[in-house]
């Protein structure tokens, strides 16, 4: 992993060397902006040891720390459909509301045993009115179905709206941002998330390259009472509820 600051060598020095310490949280509005751009690699595992590059380097959450915003009024939504969950993974920022609509005609289940937002909004079919979640502290929030085990996503909740997901070449820009030395995130499942961090400064262009190594296999979760789920052959839920 590395950082290239375009047209400041001299940050790129201090960056070697460790950051200046901009730990604190300051005030996006207070502030001049500049941009961020940048290119994510997706390292896989080879199948006899190390790592090879991803045929495809896109879906990687890319997310800024060190301000904070307030949650947009909007909902976010994150639906059931086909039996799985949409998007697999949603950013949110801290506050904000997320609405779980069923799209399919059979009853689903949405619950989280995460320390960062616990809550189960029980089974419901697609003309039933949706659960809701206010999500409040930031982390990454995996979701699921306590009838469907196949059924996985993540709500990301962040500190402010400066986020994105990187395209199929890796690339991603963020624009916006507040000067200053501030943390970038990047995340995708079944990598350890990688922070990094950068300078943004008033009227220009960052540049930074990283990599992910998504090498982790997603171990299997439990129902919500902690026990395994039946064998897949067993679909009694579907007819009864
Ligand atoms: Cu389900």
């Amino acid at each position: 992993m590395w950082v290239r600051l375009l047209g400041t060598l001299c940050l790129a020095g201090a960056l070697a060397h460790g950051s200046p310490s901009g730990a604190e949280t300051r005030d996006a509005e207070s502030v001049g902006t500049g941009e961020l751009r940048g290119s994510v690699r997706i390292l896989k595992k080879r199948l006899f040891g190390g790592v090879r590059p991803a045929r495809t380097h896109g879906d990687v959450l890319l997310s800024v720390r060190g301000f904070g915003a307030a949650p947009p009024e909007a909902l976010a939504e994150l639906r059931q459909r086909n039996k799985r969950f949409e998007p697999r993974v949603l950013p949110v920022v801290v506050g904000q509301r997320v609405r779980f609509p069923n799209d399919d005609d059979i009853y689903h289940n949405v619950f989280s045993v995460s320390p960062h937002a616990r809550f189960d909004l029980g089974h419901y079919k697609g003309s039933d009115p949706p659960g809701e979640v206010a999500f409040d502290a930031p982390g990454i929030v995996p979701i699921y179905c306590n009838i469907h085990p196949e059924m996985l996503a993540y709500v990301v909740v962040l500190e402010n709206a400066a986020f994105t997901f990187s395209d199929g070449e890796g690339g991603f820009r963020l624009e916006g941002l507040p000067a200053g030395s501030l943390q970038l995130d990047a995340w995708i499942p079944g990598a350890e998330m990688v922070s990094l961090p950068i300078e943004i400064i008033e009227g220009a262009v960052t540049e930074v390259e990283l990599e992910v190594e998504q090498v982790q296999k997603i171990p299997a979760h439990r129902r919500k009472d902690g026990s395994h789920y039946p064998p897949p052959d067993d679909d009694f839920y579907d007819e009864e509820g």
